[in-house]
């Protein structure tokens, strides 16, 4: 811990990528930025922190932000990557790859980060801002609202409001210390899940209308042209959250393929299910997901079907 943040008080400029734009990974990004320049203000070194992307619906928590794309100049001193491989952030690999330092923090149970990065993977975290914020307090670094804000909504967004599995005490008195320093509870959860624009409830009512319950699995399919550019995430939850299922999963069929996410009440892994569907697949035990290399959705279904029926308690995360 003190090894990044030694790297990270050098200054220079500073990359925050990661493999997908989450509100955990956005949240993770944004308060890294905001925590480089305190340091960086402290110390009087100059620096640049910038963010490789972020959504239009999620401007909000980057208020402020430097956000660049891949077109940008490549040369960085310090790529941190959040929330993910820096294997799988597509066209910000090469800036990564190059950049003399780099750093992996993350919480996925299939984390692989690469040997010469500075690694900070806990898979028993239930968010990274939830690392994030466990490596501010080993910095001494004090929360304000600016940094518990994105910290707060990760830490939300992947426990689903700090009702999952994954929301234990450790969750819980680090988002009492978010409040304390500034975020708002009610703001963020509106935000975040009572926020769902019309056309994702519709969306949500089509999968809803083709549930299909084959033992202790429920899934159900979207096809690529019914979902294009719509936030999808957050759908498989209303496959899981069935009575009587331990295993629900989305087929969302696209040309290269079936784009799967898979939701576990803890009794499968779906983490190594997903990995050992495709070689994209990955995530947590409860939560993961996977690109399938294949058209055929009733084979899929099968396989799935099959794997539903090997229940065993797996670690939560
Ligand atoms: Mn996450």
């Amino acid at each position: 811990m003190e090894k990044l943040k030694a790297q990270l008080m050098r200054g220079g400029r500073v990359l925050l990528v990661a493999p997908h734009f989450d509100v955990d990974a956005v949240g993770a990004m944004v308060a890294l930025a905001r925590a480089c320049r305190r340091l960086w203000a402290e110390s009087q070194t100059e620096g640049e922190a910038v963010l490789a992307g972020c959504p239009n619906d999620l401007k909000y928590l980057a208020e402020g932000e430097m956000i660049c794309d891949a077109t940008a100049e490549n040369h960085w001193d310090i790529a941190v990557c959040v929330d993910g491989d820096p294997g799988r952030i597509g066209s910000f690999t090469e800036a990564f790859a190059s950049s003399p330092v780099q750093m992996v923090i993350d919480h996925h149970k299939t984390s692989n980060p690469p040997e010469q990065a500075i690694n900070l993977v806990d898979s028993t975290a239930a968010s990274t801002t939830l690392i994030v914020y466990e490596l501010f307090k080993a910095w001494g670094l004090a929360l304000d609202a600016d940094l518990a804000t994105p910290l707060y909504a990760g830490l939300l967004y992947d426990t689903g409001g700090l009702r999952f599995a994954s929301a234990g005490p450790r969750a819980f008195r680090a988002a009492a210390e978010m409040i304390e320093a500034g975020a708002s509870h009610s703001e963020l959860v509106e935000r975040l899940f009572y926020n769902c624009p019309l056309r994702k409830a519709k969306i949500r009512s089509r999968m809803l209308s083709r549930i299909d319950v084959c033992g202790a699995m429920a899934w159900s399919f979207l096809r690529d042209d019914e979902v294009v550019g719509a936030d999808l995430s957050g759908l498989v939850d209303d496959l899981i959250f069935l009575a009587g299922i331990e295993l629900g999963a989305l087929l969302i069929l696209r040309n290269d393929g079936i784009k799967l996410s898979l939701r576990s009440r803890g009794r499968i892994d779906v983490a190594l299910l997903a990995r050992s569907l495709s070689e994209t697949g990955g995530g947590h035990a409860r939560a993961a997901g996977a690109l399938v290399p294949t058209g055929n959705m009733r084979g899929l279904v099968e396989q799935l079907e099959k794997a539903s029926k090997k229940l065993e308690p797996v670690a939560i995360n």
